[in-house]
């Protein structure tokens, strides 16, 4: 093993050259469509054991603890005549994975194809859950959006045994900056897995359409177009909800809504199996439902720092003004009186949020939101947000809430009760702007 691993820091420096000079030659040509980016994607090229065009990198662990075998396998390939494995022992504890990378530009999605074959994968004290393709993001500094791992997107693990090679095929969304996108065959437990036949391609464009308003970009396809009327809305709600948190008009962002005639569309396009998707960093909404009056308000807070969940989704709320459409104020007000309103700090702790009922946590959380702006000001609920910031404690968040309004969170949770006790109702009025909504246009209102 030993020596098999210099020759890998060998050859990895051998690929470096080759990849520095192929970048420099093709900075300014598109990125073809359809068409397989990878260099020996079906490892039938080898040379000194390993597949020309790829890298064995370290995975997890160091010298000298046991390690996993890289090899080349001509049994039983899926393509061609040469597949790659790698093989640990149940008590392996260094691994590798086999790496290459592509230069990008100007791409949104990718699809990553490959085959892949398992036998006797499992995971052991010490080992990691890793036995599939994993992709890494990079931007032209070679830097991550999100480092918390070594991978952005993967395939699912293939554990135990699979005789017969399983064929990956899934397109992920890239981060707007990516400009290298690295493919990984990894294994981080004992057994057998083995690759082969992998694919990077850039699909074809979906053909979307776009227009523009103030803080927006519509992208629609052609055939199904936004709903008449619903683009302004959409404007007017991202005018209604930014005034209201005060925030100014020079931080307001632009957001680009993609809006699909159903979730397979979506699936296809962004290969996530779900209604509506939001990419806060990047300020995106990715929706079946024509207009957004949720992932905006997170994509307008996002700059100012994250609360916890309860506060952040108690923010949409308030905004939205109702939750299954009874007005959010009295929903809580009615929990009040029966006993029922949560505390502020099961609010707070997500741990203790999370055990809740949703039709009682939700309306609580956006009314004690509601109070927070209405009585102190917006400006002060942003600072909330820098001070409180990704705060992993309630103790963190007493201490960020006292900097921040000169006073307990209990002062001011006794001071919301009372508020909320003492309000009596008239007929919804119009502070809402969902109210006003015709149906057709009737944006998503789930979660
Ligand atoms: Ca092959």
């Amino acid at each position: 093993m030993r020596k098999g691993i210099q020759l890998v820091c060998r050859y990895a420096a051998a690929v470096l050259v080759t990849l520095t000079i192929f970048a420099s030659g093709c900075q300014k040509s598109e990125i073809p469509r359809d068409v397989n980016l990878l260099t020996n994607p079906s490892f039938e090229e080898v040379e000194g054991g390993l597949p020309v065009g790829w890298e064995v990198r370290p995975f997890r662990g160091i010298e000298p603890a046991k390690a996993a075998e890289f090899g080349i396998d001509e049994s039983y390939p899926h393509d061609g005549d040469r597949a790659v494995f790698f093989k640990a022992d149940p008590d392996a504890q260094r691994f590798f994975m086999l790496s290459q990378e592509v230069e990008v530009t100007d791409i949104t999605r990718i699809r990553l194809r490959g085959a892949v074959r398992s036998l006797d994968v499992r995971r052991n004290a010490g080992q990691y859950p890793q036995a599939n393709f994993a992709l890494t993001f990079l931007n032209k500094d070679r830097g991550r959006t999100y480092s918390a791992r070594f991978y952005d997107q993967r395939t699912r693990p293939r554990l135990e045994t699979s005789d017969d090679w399983i064929v990956e095929d899934r397109i992920f969304r890239l981060p707007v900056d990516t400009k290298y996108v690295v493919v990984h065959c990894v294994l981080g437990m004992g057994g057998t897995i083995w690759f082969d036949d992998v694919s990077l391609e850039v699909p074809t464009g979906l053909g979307w359409q776009e227009t523009e308003s103030k803080n927006f970009t519509f992208h629609w396809l052609p055939g199904s177009e936004y709903p008449e009327g619903s683009q302004a809305y959409q404007q007017q709600l991202f005018d209604n909800y930014a005034t209201r948190l005060g925030i100014p008009e020079s931080d307001r962002p632009k957001i680009s809504h993609y809006f699909y005639p159903d979730s397979l569309t979506m699936y296809e396009a962004i290969g996530v199996k779900v209604p509506k998707k939001a990419y806060w960093d990047s300020r995106e909404v990715h929706s079946i439902f024509p207009v957004d009056d949720h992932e905006i308000v997170h994509i307008l807070t996002k700059p100012y720092g994250t609360l916890t969940f309860g506060l952040t989704e108690g923010t949409a709320f308030y905004l939205i003004g109702h939750w299954k459409n009874q007005r959010i104020v009295e929903l809580a007000h009615d929990l009040l009186e029966d006993d029922r309103l949560p505390s502020v700090q099961s609010i707070v702790v997500p741990f203790e949020m999370k055990r809740q009922n949703p039709d009682i946590v939700g309306p609580a959380a956006a009314a004690f939101v509601g109070f927070l702006i209405e009585y102190a000001g917006p400006e002060r609920f942003l600072e909330l947000h820098r001070q409180a910031n990704d705060t992993g404690s309630y103790e963190e968040f007493r201490t960020a809430f006292e900097n921040v309004y000169g006073r307990s969170v209990e002062d001011a949770e006794a001071a919301f009760r009372k508020i909320l006790a003492e309000m009596t109702f008239a007929p919804p009025d119009s502070t809402s702007p969902g109210q006003q909504l015709p149906d057709s246009v009737a944006p998503d209102r789930q979660q």
